[in-house]
């Protein structure tokens, strides 16, 4: 053999020493969906928007994960362990804006591209945010929804949230009390926290209503509090006598709908909102985009989202679900 051809030979097989070392060239992509607690049907239905844009990407892998209470410390493990496992991705729905932010900045620097979707997490620690939708039409839609079931009555309104530190429903809450304004009816009372969690929010809801019995309507802004909240009014017998209203599931809402416990109430589509953050997810992580204030990132089939200054992004409207279209919404999600 030449020298030539010993020396390529020779630069061959170190390159496949190399090759082996890196392990064997992956086209694969995996991305976490790393939700605020596992037993949410609303992280459910996102999941299964995370498994659509998956099979339509063809090379990716979603790890559908989150603790089982919505607390940040929980969300903090997973974020570890999914860093060490290698993931490439990580979107996340946040228990806690701030509290995150350091696992989230070590991953980063790990080379794992990091999005917050529904629930936001502060600029530092990931590189974009994808909203469901602009945060004060969700706040001023909650009010519209508590004013229309007041029937032109002045009446005392109580917000039944998750937790209290949840990134989504505080800024929800804070619109509602910045502009409540804007509807003279709406007295807000208090605010109390079920953590998401159906139990603890039955409870609350119980306690709203037996700690004031001028108590017209109940506001939650999360979809496991809603459908708790209706469930003790109609439990109670108190159906006509409390509202409720909020943000809810039409699977889990039909039979609040049907009983008039919860006549109206609004979301966004949860399965797209998982099919966007996990296209936003692919593309960032495979180069194929960048996060940039005032650039727009592709949600796929569901068009772009357009990033402001803070690289935050809003999908859709809040949609009102009620009466009239709850049967056919209740069989999608
Ligand atoms: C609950 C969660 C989620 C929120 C919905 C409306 O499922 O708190 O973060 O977006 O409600």
């Amino acid at each position: 053999m030449s020298i030539l051809k010993r020396a390529l030979a020779m630069g061959a097989a170190a390159a496949a020493v190399l090759t082996l070392a890196s392990g064997p060239a992956s086209a694969e992509t995996t991305i976490a969906l790393l939700v605020k607690n596992l037993g949410n049907g609303f992280f459910d239905a996102a999941n299964k928007g995370a498994e659509e844009a998956a099979t339509e990407l063809g090379d990716v892998k979603i790890i559908y994960t989150g603790p089982t209470q919505a607390t940040p410390e929980g969300q903090i493990d997973i974020i570890n362990s999914l860093v060490a496992q290698g993931v490439n991705a990580i979107a996340i729905s946040a228990n806690d804006q701030d509290a995150v932010v350091p696992a989230l900045k070590k991953a980063m620097d790990r080379g794992v591209t990091v999005i917050s979707f529904d629930s936001g997490v502060a600029k530092a620690g990931r590189q974009m945010n994808l909203l469901a939708s602009a945060t004060k039409l969700i706040g001023d839609q909650c009010l519209k929804m508590a004013s229309d079931l007041l029937n032109g009555q002045k009446g005392n309104v109580a917000v039944l949230s998750a937790t209290s530190t949840a990134t989504n429903q505080n800024a929800w809450i804070e619109v509602m009390q910045n502009d409540v304004g804007m509807y003279p009816d709406v007295n807000l009372t208090k605010v109390v926290y079920g953590d998401d969690k159906q139990d603890k929010s039955y409870t609350e809801a119980k306690g709203l209503i037996e700690s004031d019995p001028d108590l017209k309507v109940i506001i939650a802004p999360t979809t496991v509090g809603i459908a708790a909240a209706a469930q003790y009014v109609e439990d109670a017998g108190l159906v006509g006598k409390v509202l409720v209203t909020g943000l809810g599931l039409p699977s889990e809402m039909i039979n609040h709908v049907k009983s008039g416990a919860a006549p109206a109430f609004a979301l966004w589509n949860p399965i797209d909102l998982g099919y966007a953050a996990t296209t936003i997810s692919y593309n960032l992580a495979t180069g194929k985009e960048k996060a940039e204030a005032g650039g727009e990132l592709s949600m796929g089939k569901l068009g772009k989202v357009k990033l402001d200054d803070d690289l935050s992004g809003p999908m859709a409207p809040p949609f009102v679900f009620d009466a009239s279209n709850i049967d056919e919404f209740a069989k999608v999600y």
